[in-house]
C-alpha cells in the first residue's frame, strides 16, 4: 500500500517535471528555430541552393516545419461550445493550453470554411468565410492569437482541386454556356444515347471516389461537368490562369492572417488529362494514378511557390493521393520549389484490399515501406509519420489491440513510440492521444459520411454485397469512426457538447472509461505516455535528422531500430527503439552484438532502467534506449 502511494507519488512528479520541462524545451528550441529560419531567409531561397554545408545537420538543411510536431483538429468534433452540437473555433481556443501541455507545436484545421457540407467542409462555398457552425472571422483571429501566443504555428486546409457546387464561382459557371466563369470548371458534352436520345451518356468513363460516374449531367445547359468527389465538389479548371490567380489570392488572405501554411487536399490531382480520354481497363483499376499525373500538375505547384509560398516562412503538406514513394521527390524535392512534403498512403492503408475491405499484413511488410522511405528520400526531401486522419480508423483500432483495455493502453503507446521516433514529421490525430477507438456501428443510419451513404446505395443497394457485410466492412474501416466527438470527461456526450439534443455525430460509448479528464489524472495514462514521447522527440536532433536504420528487418514480431546523429563538435546522439509487436512476450537478443543502454521511454511501468543485450519484453512493450 505505502509503496503503491509511493509509486503514485513518484510518478505524479515525474508527470509535473515533465510538462514544466518540455514547455522550457519547446520555447527553448523554438528560439533555436526561428534564427535559423532567419538565416534561411536572408540567404535567399527556401531551398537548398547556396547552403553552405556547415550550416547544414547531417546533410538536411534545418526547418522550423521539420523539427514540428503536428496535431491535427477536426473541428466539427473536437469541442462544442455554444451547446447546438458541433464543434467550433471557440471549442478549440479553450483547449489551446490542453494541446500546448501535450507539446505539439503546428496545429492542422481541417476545413473551417463556410460550406454547406456535402463532405464535412470539404466542399467551400467561400474562401474568405468562416462555417457559421464554427463562429465567426473574429473567432477565427482569436483562436489564431491564442495560438501564437503559446508558441504554437497553424496550418489551415488548402481544399481547391474542387469548390462547392454552391460557391459563386460555380453558381455562375453553370448559368449559361457563355458566362465568364464557364471554363472555371469543366463542361463537356455528352455522348450520344441510341436507347434514350434525350439522355445523354457520360463523356467518358472516369469514375467518381464517392461511387457513381465522375461526371454530373446539368440539365439548364446539357452539359456534364466533372467531379472527382461528390457530385456538390465540382472540380477547378486548374488550366485556366485565372483559376490559378485567384487560389492564390485567397492563399494570400489567410497567410496574410499569419496562418503558417497549408494541408493540401488532393492536390496531385489538379493537373488533369489533356482531352479527358476514357481510362484503360488496366487504369481503371487505379484511376489517382492516372489523374495524379497530369501534365502540368509540377508547373502549377512550381507557380504557387514562386507566387506565394516563397513570400513567407510558411509549412506545406500535400495529400499525396495517386503518387509513388518514387514519384514524391518531384513534388518534395527542396531544389523544385513545390511542396516541403507529402503524405504518403503505404503505411496507413497496409491493411486495406479494395474499398473498406481487409488485407493482412505483416510487420516486415510494414518495416519494408519505411525502410524504402529512408532509402529513396534523400537529402533534400522530407517525410511525415503518420497513422491516422479523419479518413482513417482510430489508430489503435487499426493497428493496436482493443480486444482489453491492458493491452488498448499498451499498444497505443508503442505506436505513439514509433510515430515520435520513425523519420519524418509526426502527425497526431485528435483523440488518439487518449487512445479513443472506432464505434460499434451496427446500424447505416448510424453514419453520416457520403462516402459510406453513396457507397451503400451502390454496392448494398446495387445487390454487390449484403447490408451485414458492408455494416462490418464500414464499422472497421469507415471514416465516421475517427469523426466522433473528442471524449473529454465522463459528463453527458462526453464533455463535447452541453446540447440537450444529441450532438451531429454520436459520441463513442466507451467515454465514461476513455476521457481526457480521467487521463489527465492518471500518471500511467496514453495521454502522459504520449506527452512523454513528444518530448522526448523535441529534446533530440537525433528523431528529427538522424539516419534511420532498422536492424532486425526480417524480425516477424520484433520491430528494432536505431536513429543516429553525429555532429562535428558534439556529443553523438544513438538511440535504439525496440517494439514488440503483440502480446505475446519475447526473450529478445539484440543482433549484432548490439547492447541497449540507459532506458529513454518505456511503456510499461517498472521497466528496469538497465538495458543489456537481451531484452526480455512484454505484450506490446515499447522501449527507447541510449546505446
Ligand atoms: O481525401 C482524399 C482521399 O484520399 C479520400 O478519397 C480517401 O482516400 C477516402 O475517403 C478514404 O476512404 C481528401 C480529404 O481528406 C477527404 O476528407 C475528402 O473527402 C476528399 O479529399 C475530398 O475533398
Ligand atoms: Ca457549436
Amino acid at each position: 500500500m505505502i509503496w503503491r502511494v509511493k509509486r503514485t507519488i513518484v510518478l505524479l512528479a515525474r508527470v509535473f517535471l515533465f510538462a514544466a520541462i518540455s514547455i522550457d524545451q519547446t520555447l527553448a528550441q523554438q528560439n533555436i528555430r526561428a534564427s535559423k529560419t532567419e538565416q534561411t531567409e536572408k540567404s535567399g531561397q527556401t531551398g537548398q541552393a547556396g547552403q553552405d554545408s556547415a550550416s547544414l545537420v547531417n546533410g538536411y538543411e534545418p526547418m522550423w516545419w521539420k523539427e514540428a510536431v503536428v496535431y491535427q483538429v477536426y473541428p466539427r468534433s473536437f469541442q462544442d461550445s455554444n451547446g447546438d452540437g458541433i464543434g467550433d473555433l471557440n471549442g478549440i481556443t479553450q483547449h489551446l493550453d490542453y494541446l500546448k501541455k501535450l507539446g505539439v507545436n503546428v496545429i492542422w484545421l481541417s476545413p473551417h470554411y463556410d460550406s454547406p457540407n456535402a463532405d464535412n467542409g470539404y466542399d467551400i462555398r467561400d474562401y474568405r468565410k468562416v462555417m457559421k457552425e464554427f463562429g465567426t472571422m473574429a473567432d477565427f483571429d482569436r483562436m489564431l492569437a491564442g495560438i501564437k501566443a503559446r508558441h504554437m504555428r497553424l496550418i489551415v486546409d488548402l481544399v481547391v482541386n474542387h469548390t462547392s457546387d454552391e460557391h459563386h464561382w460555380f453558381v455562375e459557371s453553370r448559368s449559361s454556356k457563355d458566362n465568364p466563369y464557364r471554363d472555371y470548371y469543366f463542361w463537356r458534352d455528352g455522348k450520344p444515347n441510341p436507347a434514350d436520345p434525350a439522355h445523354p451518356l457520360p463523356p467518358n468513363n472516369y469514375p467518381s471516389f464517392f461511387s457513381g460516374s465522375a461526371w454530373q449531367w446539368d440539365e439548364s445547359t446539357k452539359q456534364f461537368y466533372l467531379h472527382y468527389f461528390a457530385v456538390k465538389q465540382p472540380d477547378l479548371n486548374w488550366d485556366n490562369p485565372k483559376v490559378r490567380e485567384d487560389v492564390f489570392a485567397l492563399m494570400k488572405f489567410w497567410l496574410d492572417k499569419g496562418v503558417d501554411g497549408f494541408r493540401m487536399d488532393v492536390i496531385p490531382l489538379i493537373s488533369k488529362q489533356p482531352g479527358l480520354p476514357d481510362l484503360t481497363p488496366e487504369q481503371l483499376k487505379a484511376p489517382p494514378r492516372l489523374w495524379a499525373n497530369g501534365p502540368h500538375r509540377d508547373e502549377y505547384l512550381q507557380e504557387m511557390n514562386r507566387e506565394v509560398l516563397s513570400k513567407y516562412d510558411v509549412m506545406t503538406v500535400g495529400e499525396a493521393i495517386g503518387i509513388t514513394l518514387e514519384e514524391e521527390p518531384k513534388i518534395i524535392n527542396s531544389q523544385r520549389h513545390e511542396l516541403n512534403m507529402v503524405f504518403n498512403f503505404d503505411a496507413v492503408r497496409i491493411n486495406r484490399g479494395e474499398f473498406y475491405s481487409e488485407k493482412k499484413w505483416t510487420l516486415p511488410q510494414l518495416k519494408a515501406i519505411y525502410d524504402r522511405h529512408a532509402s529513396v528520400l534523400g537529402k533534400t526531401d522530407w517525410d511525415t509519420v503518420f497513422l491516422s486522419n479523419h479518413d482513417n480508423p482510430r489508430l489503435v483500432s487499426n493497428f493496436g489491440d482493443t480486444s482489453t483495455a491492458e493491452f488498448r493502453v499498451r499498444s497505443a503507446k508503442l505506436i505513439e513510440t514509433m510515430l515520435m521516433t520513425l523519420r519524418g514529421t509526426p502527425f497526431i490525430y485528435q483523440g488518439d492521444e487518449l487512445g479513443m477507438t472506432n464505434f460499434p456501428f451496427k446500424r447505416v443510419d448510424q453514419f453520416n459520411d457520403i462516402e459510406v451513404k453513396n457507397a451503400y446505395e451502390e454496392k448494398v443497394l446495387g445487390g454487390k454485397m449484403t447490408e451485414a457485410e458492408f455494416i462490418a466492412e464500414s464499422q472497421r474501416f469507415g471514416r465516421d469512426n475517427s469523426r466522433t466527438p473528442m471524449q473529454w470527461s465522463d459528463a453527458p456526450n462526453a464533455g463535447f457538447t452541453a446540447a440537450a439534443a444529441a450532438p451531429w455525430l454520436a459520441v463513442n460509448p466507451n467515454y465514461p472509461e476513455i476521457n481526457a479528464a480521467k487521463e489527465q489524472t492518471d500518471p500511467d495514462s496514453i495521454l502522459h505516455y504520449t506527452q512523454e514521447a513528444i518530448a522526448l522527440h523535441h529534446a533530440h536532433l537525433a528523431f528529427v535528422y538522424g539516419d534511420y536504420k532498422d536492424i532486425d528487418p526480417e524480425n516477424p514480431q520484433v520491430y528494432a531500430y536505431t536513429r543516429t546523429l553525429n555532429e562535428a563538435g558534439k556529443p553523438d546522439q544513438r538511440f535504439l527503439v525496440v517494439l514488440n509487436f503483440g502480446e505475446k512476450p519475447v526473450e529478445y537478443a539484440l543482433p549484432e552484438g548490439l547492447k541497449a543502454g540507459k532506458l529513454a521511454l518505456a511503456n510499461i511501468p517498472g521497466t528496469p532502467e538497465a538495458g543489456g543485450m537481451t531484452l526480455r519484453l512484454g505484450a506490446w512493450d515499447a522501449r527507447v534506449y541510449s546505446f
